[in-house]
């Protein structure tokens, strides 16, 4: 299938555009009323994400509505643990909760590296989605990184400091790379299938790489992303790693094309430390809540900082829920009419 906007693909692998391509992280289920009307009819999260008609639906909904120049995949990040024998609900309003967690080397024992069909539900959505997308864009297939998995497998639900988890770093290290080292294993599995069924471009969201100091990152992050990263070809790979700026010059070495940042990264500083990566980013999400004006005159500033590198413009986080979708057509138009 030829694909009538490839933008993104083109600037991920470093390639001149004619203008910068534009999406947004989480835009698929965080700010449409489109979405709340399909979300509403359903028993939950896990329905919608287990049922390749709806994700589908959602996945396309931020095309249609907001003009990205992607889809990502209606999923979660939390999905991989549930394959490997860890079970996760999705509370209304409050987030993700494991009723087990992992806290010795025999809670291993009940987990296993997924083999790729326990997620079939997901090739199917991509499958689904990329016939319904008909080419119009690509479309972003994506999953979380070992230690921001590990993070909740450990913890159990979402935190402030995920100070379980970090303690498990310090008192069991050869069980945390065990377990780093099974998802690893199982993600490339995943991924690989994911870019079977369709997935055009791959990122990997390492959400609490920041809470992490440098010496662990470098131990127990960083050599999980290169081992799955190197593992995948055929399709750019991006990391986003949130807060981590400590490792962005680190982030020169690993297997990917594009690196996002987050809103406390220096665009410039960003250029010149990972001067062969195309960069992801990197406009506060909170920017969104000023007036159409202000919107405008960050993102083009935004813009310009980035220059002539390769360059995906995105927010540095996930758009958040009580955002106004009008608001983000206005950022996506700025960046459509900016000049370079
Ligand atoms: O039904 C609902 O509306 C529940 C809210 C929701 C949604 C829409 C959750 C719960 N997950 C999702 C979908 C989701 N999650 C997508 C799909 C598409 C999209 O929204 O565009 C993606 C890419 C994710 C990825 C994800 N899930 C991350 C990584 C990205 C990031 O924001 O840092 C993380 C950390 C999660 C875990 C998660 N899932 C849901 C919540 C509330 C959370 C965060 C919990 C916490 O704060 O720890």
């Amino acid at each position: 299938m030829q694909l009538k906007n490839d933008l993104i693909l083109r600037a991920a692998r470093g390639e001149a555009t004619e203008r910068t391509p534009v999406w947004l992280m989480r835009q698929a289920g965080r700010i449409l009323p489109e979405y709340r009307a399909v979300r509403n009819r359903l028993s939950g999260f896990k329905e919608l994400v287990e049922t390749p008609e709806l994700a589908a639906e959602v996945t396309i909904q931020p095309v249609d509505i907001l003009g990205v120049d992607a889809a990502i995949i209606f999923s979660d990040i939390l999905v991989m643990p549930e394959a490997m024998g860890l079970t996760y609900e999705m509370v209304e309003k409050r987030g993700p909760y494991f009723p087990q967690t992992i806290s010795t080397a025999r809670d291993l024992e009940a987990l296993h590296v997924v083999e790729g069909d326990e997620l079939s539900y997901v090739y199917d959505a991509i499958r689904l989605t990329k016939k319904e997308l008909n080419g119009r864009v690509p479309l972003i297939g994506f999953a979380g990184a070992p230690w921001t998995l590990l993070a909740y497998m450990v913890e159990g639900s979402g935190s402030k400091t995920f100070s379980k988890a970090r303690r498990f770093l310090y008192q069991q290290p050869e069980t945390a790379h065990k377990l780093l080292d099974m998802i690893a294993q199982s993600t490339i599995v995943y991924l690989k299938k994911q870019i079977e069924a369709g997935a055009d471009m791959i990122q990997l969201f390492d959400s609490w790489a920041g809470i992490l100091n440098p010496v662990h990152y470098a131990q127990f992050s960083l050599p999980y992303i290169e081992k799955i990263a190197s593992q995948l070809s055929g399709v750019p790979v991006t990391v986003f790693a949130k807060d981590a700026w400590f490792a962005l010059k680190d982030m020169q070495d690993v297997s990917c094309r594009t690196v996002g940042l987050d809103w406390n990264v220096d665009p410039e500083e960003a250029r010149k430390l990972l001067p062969n990566k195309t960069l992801q980013g990197n406009l506060d999400p909170c920017v969104l809540y000023a007036s159409p004006e202000t919107i405008r005159k960050e993102t083009a500033t935004m813009l310009d900082r980035f220059g002539n590198h390769p360059h995906i413009a995105n927010l540095g986080h996930g758009v958040y829920p009580d955002t106004d979708p009008d608001h983000v057509k206005v950022f996506i138009e700025a960046v459509k009419s900016h000049k370079k």
